[in-house]
């Protein structure tokens, strides 16, 4: 892991105060101003790595031009942040929705990007009639089914990976209590990968979570089940890494060596849902740093041969979830409300040149 020095610190700010100065003048940077009037984006040049570079994106959002414009030049990959969760999929019991989901995915296929799809079984965002009654293991198997089956069949090839199990461990590396293993046993996992196969036996299965960057319980929880399912032939393929990072919890210094460890049990890996919170105000200081991170992490996938790609949650700070998640907190993402390319933007072309 590269540490981080006062010169690139300060080359970064230079880069960032210039792009600035040059926006500011209506002059184009980064995207527009290559050699040769050729416009490298940040898919253009993942892409010569053989990675690609992502965003979320939300359905409400998608009435905003401008924003639609980034999003459709800047990444080659696009996650639906709300749409095809099972609450927004499965209203009804057995009564499917899939206009959120579809509209993400026809925007995708005419920007000729990647779709993650997310996600298939977690705690949250669960409908009513799922959470508000109880359930036999009979039963709640055959729901559990037939949804990841529904879902996965009406999107078979248009998916490029599904996080099917989202959040599955507690911070200590137990399995975390959801109505799922309460009821199904820790089974439902390689259970809900065999089902997601079936449906779509081209689409890459990713487990994914969050706090699981560094080397610790809850990444070794995965480590450990990884491992168990490979051996048993469970059609397991990636594991995702959210990285909803914040700065005052520090830069997850083992994040290299952790991809690299899942990449040796024969899995992909990819950062899918990333974002660098801070406390606000924002200053110089701060973005500067974040702008590091960004750099830091970017450098960390592409040491690593089977990490695939990154994803942002969400692309701009006009449509982040972090300020109605943590008080206070917010600025996390690489372009402003304004959709301004901040430093963290310039840092990770940095990182893909
Ligand atoms: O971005 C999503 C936000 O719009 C929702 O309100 C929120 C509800 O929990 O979920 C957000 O996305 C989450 C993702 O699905 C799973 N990892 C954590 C993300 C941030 O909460």
């Amino acid at each position: 892991m590269r540490t981080t020095t006062t010169r690139s610190r300060t080359r970064l700010r230079l880069a960032g105060a210039l792009a600035a100065v040059l926006v500011g003048a209506g002059i184009a940077t980064g995207p527009t101003a290559q050699a040769e009037g050729k416009p490298q984006t940040l898919a253009d040049l993942a892409q010569k790595h053989g990675r690609y570079y992502g965003s979320a994106t939300d359905n409400p959002e998608l009435v905003d031009e401008p924003y639609k414009a980034i999003l459709g030049s800047e990444f080659d990959q696009i996650t639906p942040g709300n749409g095809m969760k099972w609450y927004a999929t499965e209203p009804q019991q057995g009564v499917f929705d899939w206009s959120k989901g579809d509209e993400i995915v026809n925007l995708a296929r005419a920007n000729h990007q990647k779709v993650r799809g997310h996600t298939l079984v977690w705690h949250s965002q669960l409908p009513d009639w799922l959470t508000g009654r109880d359930w036999t293991a009979t039963e709640l198997r055959a729901v559990l089914k037939k949804h990841i089956q529904a879902e996965v069949r009406h999107y078979k090839g248009k998916i490029y990976a599904w996080d099917v199990v989202n959040e599955a461990f507690n911070e200590d590396g137990t399995y975390r209590e959801t109505i799922f293993y309460k009821t199904l046993g820790p089974g439902y996992i390689a259970d809900a990968l065999r089902w997601a196969h079936q449906a779509d036996p081209k689409a890459k299965l990713y487990l994914n979570d969050y706090n699981v960057e560094t080397i610790g319980p809850k990444s070794d929880a995965y480590y450990k089940l990884a491992k168990e399912l490979k051996a048993q032939g469970v059609p397991l393929h990636g594991f995702g890494l959210q990285a909803h990072l914040a700065l005052q919890y520090g830069y997850p210094t083992t994040l290299e060596d952790n991809l690299r460890r899942f990449s040796r049990l024969g899995l992909d890996t990819a950062l899918t849902e990333v974002d660098v919170r801070m406390y606000l105000p924002a200053d110089e200081t701060k973005l500067a740093t974040q702008a590091e991170w960004y750099r830091d992490l970017t450098d960390a996938c592409l040491a690593v041969r089977r990490c695939v790609g990154i994803t942002l949650w969400d692309y701009t700070d006009k449509y982040s979830w972090i300020p109605a998640f943590f008080e206070g907190e917010g600025a996390a993402l690489p372009w402003d409300e304004q959709l301004a390319p901040k430093p963290a933007y310039f840092a990770i072309r940095e990182a893909l040149k």
